[in-house]
């Protein structure tokens, strides 16, 4: 677990700089490098000192990062929690300790929901959708059965569960929609490929892959590229995040379609800070603005992209 901190200068009661314990997943994808350097900079330009730590996906880092947060007797912690299952226990320490706790891109499933002030992110089961509407509106005057691949993200993480959901739901009903293999590519390129190498090998016909992120769409392009076939027109490809190279790829051709999942959290996660900090009440989940992108939007939104 790397702990720096970074930031500085006075909180709104003109008293010494708020102090934001942050606990990051790691630095697995594009997406989650450009949600670190939001949070990074917003917390240098909102005058927080941040306490930041990258647990390398490891769960029981960040439960150690938010212990130490607590010892350390920060002002409000923050996190994207790696998975939903098996917060209560250090959120139940933070409480206690009244350390008000932000749950920002990914969301936990406790049962309590007076264990944190409030969730700033996306709606992963509306990506899912967006994701599954998109192919049945591609693949409309199909008739024979319509094959799909899915690379899931990390497993047990509130995007890989809801994102498979929001797509489940939006092709039920349609029987020629077949999802035919379905795994964890753990939201990385190396990983994505290794598995659609597998999934090339095991399935006799794929027509589409679903990818939980942008990444692992880019490891399996690589792997449809090796056995020969063309991504995005032997095998139709949609991804979610929208990351600069994945964006690439859509205006190259080689993925179809990509929902967007804003990283940029940072400029509202200090406002939340701030208004935390000085006992304000804030709501209870706030979602972030997001869109979508075929080839023509991609081209168009690539040279001004931040990320
Ligand atoms: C989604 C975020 C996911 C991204 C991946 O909000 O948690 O984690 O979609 C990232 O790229 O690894």
């Amino acid at each position: 677990t790397l702990l720096t901190a970074c930031g500085g200068g006075s909180d709104s009661a003109g008293g010494g700089a708020v102090t934001l314990g942050f606990s990051q997943v790691g630095a697995e994808s594009g997406w989650r490098t450009a949600n670190t350097k939001s949070v990074q900079e917003s917390a240098k330009s909102a005058g927080i000192e941040l306490k930041f730590s990258d647990a390398q996906q490891k769960q029981e880092n960040q439960i150690s990062a938010i212990r130490s947060f607590i010892q350390q007797k920060v002002k409000v912690i923050a996190f994207s929690p790696v998975v939903e299952s098996g917060w209560d226990t250090v959120l139940k320490e933070a409480k206690t300790a009244n350390i008000p706790v932000i749950l920002t891109d990914r969301s936990v499933d406790s049962a309590d929901k007076t264990l944190y002030k409030t969730f700033l992110g996306s709606d992963f089961v509306t990506e899912g959708k967006k994701a599954g509407t998109w192919l049945t509106k591609e693949f409309a005057s199909a008739t024979g059965d319509v094959n799909i691949v899915e690379l899931q993200g990390t497993t047990g993480s509130a995007p890989a569960n809801d994102r498979k959901k929001g797509f489940a739901d939006a092709i039920a009903g349609q029987a020629k929609f077949k999802v035919v293999a379905s795994q964890t590519g753990e939201f990385t390129r190396a990983k994505g490929k290794e598995v659609m190498e597998a999934f090339l090998k095991s399935q006799s016909k794929i027509d589409v892959l679903y990818a939980h992120n942008d990444d692992m769409a880019l490891g399996a392009i690589e792997a449809i590229e090796a056995a020969g076939k063309k991504p995005g027109t032997d095998i139709k490809i949609v991804s979610v995040d929208a990351v600069k190279d994945g964006m690439q790829a859509l205006a190259d051709g080689k993925i179809n379609y990509i929902v967007e999942c804003n990283p940029l959290l940072g400029p509202q996660l200090m406002d939340l800070v701030k208004k935390v900090a000085a006992g304000q009440e804030v709501p209870t989940r706030i979602e972030t603005e997001e869109t979508e992108f075929d080839q023509a939007k991609a081209k168009e939104a690539l040279p001004k992209r931040q990320y």
